[in-house]
């Protein structure tokens, strides 16, 4: 069992995708593929008219469906049928893309839109295959190919892929999507959350065209024991994957390897390797790795690095490392609405960079994947986050078994991107029994996928002995995370600015601590007394004084303020101020810079300088 914690990770993958369905691909961007981005025709359909008949009976567990079954594409045979919908002459929507802020009467819509997408195929070589990929649909998806179900998604922000090999045509495809963005309850999130609950194709969708036998997943990373040791595994796909060539090479390391694959289609390697460039803030460096089989070759870009803590220090490389954060939701800073591109994730690394950080916490959802491979470009650390978010149905095993899928898929997704040194179970959850045995589950699976990441939650602080002037950590998952996490809003919720003077923290602990958010609203370009809320230096004077008393806190390792850019919330209602807006951003929604920001660029500096 020399590869456990690589072979478990390949075991619970496959074992969970009776949610998921299908194996997920990774990397995406390196395969021969052709985009179906563009303009997809649409249906609003509130009733779920085209899903159901007037029995409420799914069409799509008919045998042979209604031609009233949207899925179904129908078209007239003659004047004297009757049909009461038709793709073709309804309106077009931009994929990707969130319907909310593409179509004004969408805006607040939060229900079923029915997507359609024709289109002619060549396949390369015969005997290929053909899959179709969405980076991510928001929420429920169900997805059909040429008037037959593929299977469904739970989850709005992890990818998902189908094969449709056998269903493919050269002429006249089309592809039927129904994407549910209702909030329910029993959900990860659930019903209630601060951000728009922006709905449809909000990512990349592509077909994706392989070889029979290819290579469709890969972890390949520093062993977490030994830093001079190239560790992972490799799997295949197809019907002929059994004792199958596979090999490795990473040229600038010399390295030139190759395997016998075992009965289930999978290689498992120790590489050695004494002269590793370290991937690190300052020096980025991501090695050209290929992987080929007889019929497959695929490039991937790979930073090899450490991550640990000792006691209550953070080393990266062995060399204890202060984050300096912020935390970003996947709004476009561009033009508003759900970020999937990649000028949406420089723009925003860009400013994070401009603030001095060298750790962004991407909050409370997985971002699309432009925002990891630029990290990891840019030597950006990165937290990632499962939306499992304040008040989750803790008892319902079904969603746990959804927060768990999804936590899957992101992990699958992102194990490769040295940027990604922590996952994120949660965000402000109330301790409960039933919520701490299902943070601890999410923890466990996570330590048996990816051995080489620290796990953390944001968690909330709590008064010290019923002192409401020492703050402590008082939660049973704090024995379970490696580094320790939480949000405090002393100055904002918690009294005026003043009080951040008054408090001093005990945290009992031995391990690094981190402020995943603080925070003030400010609405840019209104000023005013520093006592005032909502000016500018109000919340540039909450930032002065937070920034003291976090550094009384003796193990703290950094912070990710809340938020670097302020973003769309059915929650902030204020006339005036908000009018739809959180407005803790750095950032105004429209690139404005409000007074706080050279705060916290300025302790970012006088940091940087200090570690030199
Ligand atoms: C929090 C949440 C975050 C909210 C923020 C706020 O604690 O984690 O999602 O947006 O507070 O502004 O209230």
């Amino acid at each position: 069992m020399k590869n456990h914690f690589f072979l478990s990770f390949l075991f619970l993958a496959i074992t969970s995708i009776s949610v998921a369905q299908e194996n997920l691909i990774i990397n995406v961007y390196n395969r021969e593929s052709q985009s179906l981005n563009g303009h997809w025709k649409y249906i609003v359909d509130p009733y779920e008219n085209g899903y159901y008949n007037y029995r409420l009976e799914p069409f799509d567990k008919q045998e042979n469906p209604d031609k009233a079954a949207f899925f179904m594409n129908s078209k007239l045979d003659n004047n004297y049928e009757l049909l009461e919908y038709n793709f073709d002459k309804s309106d077009s929507i931009s994929v990707p893309g969130d319907w909310n802020t593409q179509k004004e009467n969408l805006f607040y819509y939060e229900g079923t839109v029915w997507y359609k997408k024709s289109f002619d195929y060549q396949i390369r070589k015969k005997s290929n295959r053909v899959f179709v990929y969405f980076e991510a649909s928001n929420y429920q998806t169900e997805v059909y190919f040429n008037g037959k179900k593929l299977g469904m998604h739970v989850g709005g922000f992890t990818p998902f892929n189908f094969e449709i090999t056998s269903f493919i045509k050269e002429k006249e495809n089309f592809l039927v999507v129904k994407v549910d963005n209702k909030r329910k309850k029993e959900g990860v999130p659930t019903l209630n959350t601060d951000w728009w609950n922006y709905g449809g194709l909000t990512r990349d969708v592509k077909l994706i065209e392989t070889s029979e036998n290819f290579i469709e997943d890969y972890f390949i990373q520093l062993d977490p024991k030994n830093n001079k040791s190239i560790k992972g595994n490799i799997v295949l796909n197809g019907k002929n994957i059994t004792g199958k060539k596979v090999e490795i090479k990473i040229p600038e390391l010399g390295i030139n390897k190759t395997y016998t694959s075992d009965d289930g289609g999978m290689v498992s390697f120790e590489i050695p390797s004494n002269k590793i460039t370290y991937w690190s803030v300052e020096n980025p460096f991501l090695y050209k790795v290929s992987i080929s089989s007889d019929e497959d070759v695929i490039e991937d870009q790979i930073g090899f690095r450490s991550i640990k803590t000792e006691n209550s220090n953070i080393l990266l490389n062995g060399k204890k490392v202060y984050l300096k954060g912020i935390s970003i939701h996947e709004e476009s800073p561009i033009r508003g609405g759900r970020g999937h591109s990649k000028e949406d994730a420089k723009q925003l690394l860009e400013w994070a960079k401009e603030l001095g950080c060298n750790y962004v916490r991407l909050a409370h959802y997985p971002h699309n994947e432009h925002m990891l491979r630029l990290a990891d470009k840019m030597g950006m650390l990165v937290w990632e986050e499962n939306p499992v978010y304040w008040t989750i149905s803790w008892e319902n095993e079904e969603t746990f078994l959804n927060a768990k899928n999804q936590l899957t898929e992101v992990i699958n997704r992102d194990k490769n991107r040295a940027s990604v040194i922590i996952w994120s179970m949660a965000n402000e959850t109330p301790v409960s029994d039933a919520r701490n045995s299902f943070l601890t589950r999410l923890a466990n699976l996570t330590r048996q996928l990816d051995p080489t990441r620290l796990i953390s939650a944001a968690l909330e602080q709590s008064n010290y002995q019923n002192n409401p002037n020492i703050r402590t950590i008082d939660d049973p998952f704090a024995e379970v995370v490696d580094v320790l996490s939480f949000n405090q809003y002393i100055g904002w919720y918690d009294g005026l600015v003043d009080k951040c003077s008054n408090i001093s923290w005990k945290i009992t602990q031995n391990k690094p601590v981190l402020i995943s958010e603080f925070g003030a609203g400010a609405k840019q370009g209104l000023h005013g007394d520093k006592e005032a809320r909502w000016t500018e230096e109000y919340q540039e004077n909450l930032y002065v004084e937070t920034l003291k008393m976090v550094d009384k806190i003796e193990q703290i390792q950094g912070f990710s303020p809340w938020v670097l850019v302020d973003f769309r919330s059915p929650r902030r209602i204020l006339p005036e101020i908000q009018d739809g807006f959180n407005r803790k951003g750095l950032i105004s929604e429209d690139g404005k810079k409000k007074k706080a920001f050279f705060v916290l660029q300025d302790y970012y500096k006088k940091k940087t300088s200090a570690s030199k």
